[in-house]
């Protein structure tokens, strides 16, 4: 029977800012290669995780929440998403079980459909752990008319790990037959310098309001090995914020919300990298860096 093919592929997941995303690609890959958080677009590129089955191996693309984009940065990464579309095998289009589908959800949607016509579609309800069940099957109806009634539509919840399997095998069922793409026990082709920013920079968001989680970014400047010992690792990093009374916040009275931020930020490095490290933080003012071409080019946007 085809069915028992190896197959494998890329999926994508896609979705307003906050669905839950990155939350659950690290729940399928089954460790944190995502930073997640409670503000919206925490998200700022799109991160590769692998998922291994007997017969499948998937490779998630998880991708920054799309919106309306008020500055170059939301445009250049809105733009990122519709690129990935070309690139992957399935689209899954997020969409969380506790709010309304609205204007955002069916604007995301024509976009799919529009720019990937081709590209299988899945829907997933996320966060189906906040709502009753008898509010999940309005939700899963008023998803299925936006969506059509041929997708097949998937609720989850990443946090409590409910029917993550089904979802697993509902995307799989649409790849190609193909052998893995990745070698076994990789599962993630994210540099660790990346995701040291990344964990740097999820602290950093930790606590923070309004528009300084947009305004936040996060340079590894270098990582060095301590002279004279070989299980300690120097790393020095900088935190670039927009204006100076954001500098002021994220440090803290007398450097203590720095101090904070440092703390968690390097038990989460020590974790990812398996050695000590000796974590020195500094803040820094790159005047509206989101809307500046030249300062997002240094920024890696
Ligand atoms: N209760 C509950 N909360 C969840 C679940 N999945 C995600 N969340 C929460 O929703 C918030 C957003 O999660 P993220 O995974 O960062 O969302 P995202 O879609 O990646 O967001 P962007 O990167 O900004 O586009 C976080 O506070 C998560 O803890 C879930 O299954 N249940
Ligand atoms: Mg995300």
């Amino acid at each position: 029977m085809a069915d028992e093919q190896f197959r494998s592929g890329l999926v994508c997941f896609v979705g307003r800012p906050n669905t839950g995303k990155s939350t659950l690609t690290n729940a399928l890959v089954g460790e944190k290669i995502a930073i997640t958080s409670s503000r919206p677009q925490t998200t700022r590129h799109t991160i590769r995780g692998v998922v291994n089955r007997p017969d499948a191996q998937l490779i998630l693309v998880d991708t920054p929440g799309l919106h309306r984009p008020r500055t170059l940065l939301g445009q250049r990464l809105n733009d990122l998403v519709r690129d990935t579309y070309s690139e992957v095998d399935v689209i899954a289009l997020c969409i969380p079980a506790d709010e309304k589908i609205g204007p955002g959800d069916r604007w995301i949607l024509q976009q799919v459909r529009q720019l990937a016509p081709e590209t299988k579609l899945v829907g997933v309800l996320t966060k189906i752990d906040k709502v009753r069940k008898q509010q999940l099957a309005p939700q899963l109806l008023a998803l299925s008319e936006q969506i059509g009634p041929d997708v097949e539509i998937v609720p989850v919840s990443a946090t409590d790990r409910d029917n993550l399997d089904t979802l697993v095998r509902v995307l799989a069922s649409l790849l190609p037959p193909g052998p893995a793409l990745y070698p076994d026990g990789e599962l993630t082709d994210e540099p660790d310098e990346k995701l040291m920013a990344e964990l740097i920079r999820e602290a950093a968001l930790e606590g923070v309001r309004d528009e300084l989680p947009h305004s936040l970014a996060v340079v590894i400047e270098e990582v060095r090995p301590r002279e004279d010992r070989t299980d300690l690792l120097d790393v020095h990093a900088l935190i670039y914020v927009e204006r100076s009374s954001q500098k002021a916040i994220v440090i803290g009275k007398g450097g203590a919300r720095l101090r904070e931020v440092g703390t968690t930020a390097r038990k989460q490095i020590e974790r990812l990298l398996g050695t000590k490290i000796y974590l020195d933080l500094h803040v820094k003012v790159a005047k509206d860096w989101q809307r500046d071409p030249k300062q997002l080019g240094k920024l890696g946007f």
